[in-house]
């Protein structure tokens, strides 16, 4: 340990009983320094967990090749332990506090020997800022301790600013305890997985896995689960957005919120490049975050929002100069690297990076790969871990303590019909109703059959640190008590035709909604009323560089009657889980809903499915 123990007798005494619990050869407190990152990197080199990558091609950077069993989030491991059932509500796994308690004291006994016991000060949000909350891991793993000093400020200067004030526990073991004289392996890790929250108590525990959400303690589990309950007890959000500002060429900037549910390219919206024309005009799209906002009402009667995180943990599978060269660029160095191919002269690959593979690589589990071979390179799920900072489009203002304005919310799932490319909700309760009712088309990466619809209500289904009925009623109640609230939107980026193919390009192009967005807020353009909420006419959005038809934006912004009579129906089932809390008001919006999409069967068969060009006949 490189300074002085701080006095802070909570968190002593807590130190101790871990230990005393996990039995640890050492313990090591953090100080946050890049000497101590450097040795760490050089100790995990040495164990085997890292390769040292090509220092010129990625300065400063690592591999990591996990175990296998151990590659993303566990959902069906993770628990809501709250005193009563009902509070966890139908959406989490919850077992009674006491009985998972004695569980876990089971498997934390002696699950620490022989290594050495981390103890990790970190801050989810800017150092010092009101809205910032501080985090103590105590982790058995190093590949933890240097992930969290990219992904949260970290260490000494944290303890300074805690003083003997209180702070959030989060345990984490890989639960691998080594024998004397056994050989360890490159990643540690244990078959048996619990991802534990204990919400009233605001503390964590988690054992079994060294990856990602399962073991970064500060980022799905802090700065989502157990924030989502503190604010629902304090008025405030902890919610799964990325934030962007845009500038317009007038130099109006505006600040949007954007919740997509896991793998629908959170990354590349929030590093959005617009395309040429729009550049040349003026336009300019700046990043804040890129998974999580914690949103606050502001003096001025408006909602701000900061990043509480400090890198980013992104999918490297799919991201390339031409998709997300922002990402691209933040990665380029100062990069842990997790479960992604290594090239011949010791430098990255992964699926999409570029069109043609190298002729030879290292595959994600140490195989000797070649194309063709019939097994990707890297995992689907690979990440790299890099400082939000290395960032080209990162805002002036991400540091910002206050956090940002925003002027609007943005909600998207993966859906291939049905919900058309754009719509503004008509007020505040819509909105909800619209977020409430998100759903996402399953990919491969996910549990379920592919294609399958599944509900990911504002995308927080495996967030949500407590009843998502009662999510329901504190976000009504924001919108109550908020004088000038965000304006809501819907957006869907993966339309397809009759033949499969996609109808919008998406990336860059998205540009042209977030165009619309932004605008609309500005009242410098025009909407119509459709029977889900305002959106535009062909003529309401900008097509310089992008030949969209008429005929083309009708199928990207129709509403078909029929679909949406099974939507509806969907939407029934997923409010009849939690039909005991839930508010009144989305049922009354449900009405509203099914009352402006009837129609006299003369009416529909004289106008068929409805798009903006219709809405009025
Ligand atoms: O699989 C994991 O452990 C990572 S999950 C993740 C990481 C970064 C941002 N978002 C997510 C997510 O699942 O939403
Ligand atoms: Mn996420």
């Amino acid at each position: 340990m490189s300074f002085e123990i701080p006095k802070n007798d909570k968190l002593l005494k807590w130190v101790e009983q871990v230990a005393a619990m996990c039995e640890p050869e050492k313990i090591h407190w953090c100080d946050g320094s890049q000497q101590e990152y450097d040795e760490m990197c050089a100790q995990l080199i040495k164990s085997g967990t890292f390769r040292k990558l090509n220092q010129e091609k990625r300065p400063n950077s690592y591999l990591a090749f996990s175990d296998p069993i151990d590659v993303a989030r566990v959902e069906d491991r993770t628990f809501i332990c709250s005193i009563s059932k009902n509070d966890a509500g139908p959406t989490n796994n919850w077992m009674p506090p006491k009985e998972m308690k004695d569980k876990l004291k089971n498997l934390f006994k002696g699950c620490m020997q022989g290594r050495t016991m981390y103890v990790i000060p970190f801050s989810m949000g800017p150092l010092g800022s009101p809205i910032a909350k501080i985090g103590v891991e105590i982790s058995d793993s190093p590949y933890v301790v240097v992930n969290m000093r990219i992904m949260t400020r970290m260490g000494k200067a944290v303890l300074d600013i805690l003083g003997d004030g209180d702070f959030i526990p989060c345990l984490h073991s890989i639960g691998a305890p080594l024998k004397p004289g056994e050989q360890d392996v490159p990643w540690p890790c244990n078959k048996e997985k619990y991802i534990v929250h204990f919400p009233e108590e605001r503390s964590i525990w988690s054992f079994g896995s060294g990856y990602g959400g399962n073991a970064l303690l500060g980022k799905k589990c802090l700065a989502l689960r157990i924030a989502s309950k503190i604010g629902y007890d304090e008025g405030w959000l902890a919610e799964h957005m990325l934030i962007l500002g845009v500038e317009s060429p007038q130099g109006e900037k505006s600040y949007v919120g954007a919740a997509f549910p896991s793998a629908c390219g959170k990354t590349n919206f929030a590093m959005l490049i617009p395309p040429q024309g729009f550049t040349d005009k003026g336009w300019k799209v700046t990043t804040i975050g890129d998974d999580i906002a914690w949103i606050k009402p502001g003096p001025d009667g408006r909602l701000y929002a900061i990043n509480p995180e400090y890198g980013y943990f992104g999918v490297a599978p799919g991201t390339s100069v031409m998709t997300n060269p922002n990402a691209m660029a933040s990665c380029a160095a100062n990069t842990i690297f997790t479960n992604v191919a290594l090239t011949e002269d010791d430098d990255v690959w992964w699926e999409g990076m570029t069109d043609e593979p190298p002729a030879k690589l290292t595959d994600w589990q140490g195989d000797a790969w070649t194309p063709g071979c019939g097994r990707p390179a890297a995992h689907p799920n690979a990440r790299f871990t890099s400082p939000a900072s290395q960032c080209p489009s990162i805002d002036p203002d991400w540091e910002n303590p206050k956090g940002v304005p925003l002027s609007a919310m943005i909600f998207g799932g993966r859906r291939k019909d049905t919900i058309p490319l754009v719509y503004q909700a008509f007020n505040w309760n819509f909105g909800v109703y619209l977020a409430a009712t998100l759903g996402s088309e399953t990919t491969a990466a996910a549990v379920g059959a592919t294609g399958n619809v599944r509900r990911d209500p504002f995308a927080m289904l495996p967030f949500c640190g407590y009843h998502m009925a009662d999510y329901f009623g504190h976000w009504l109640q924001v919108g109550r008590s908020v004088p000038k609230p965000p304006r809501i939107f819907s957006v869907n980026w993966f339309l397809k035709d009759d033949d499969g193919k996609f109808l919008w390009p998406g990336y860059g192009e998205n540009m042209r909604v977030l165009k619309w967005i932004v605008e609309r807020l500005q009242g410098r353009t025009g909407a119509v009323e459709s029977p889900l909420g305002w959106m535009p006419r062909y003529e309401d959005m900008d097509w310089d560089g992008l030949p969209v038809t008429r005929e083309k934006f009708n199928a990207l912004t129709s509403v078909d009657r029929e679909a949406w009579q099974t939507e509806v129906l969907s939407h029934e089932e997923l409010f009849l889980k939690m039909f005991d809390k839930l508010p009144k008001e989305l049922l009354r919006m449900r009405e509203l809903i099914i009352s402006s999409l009837w129609r006299s069967p003369e009416h529909w068969e004289q106008i068929g499915d409805v798009h903006p060009e219709g809405w009025n006949e």
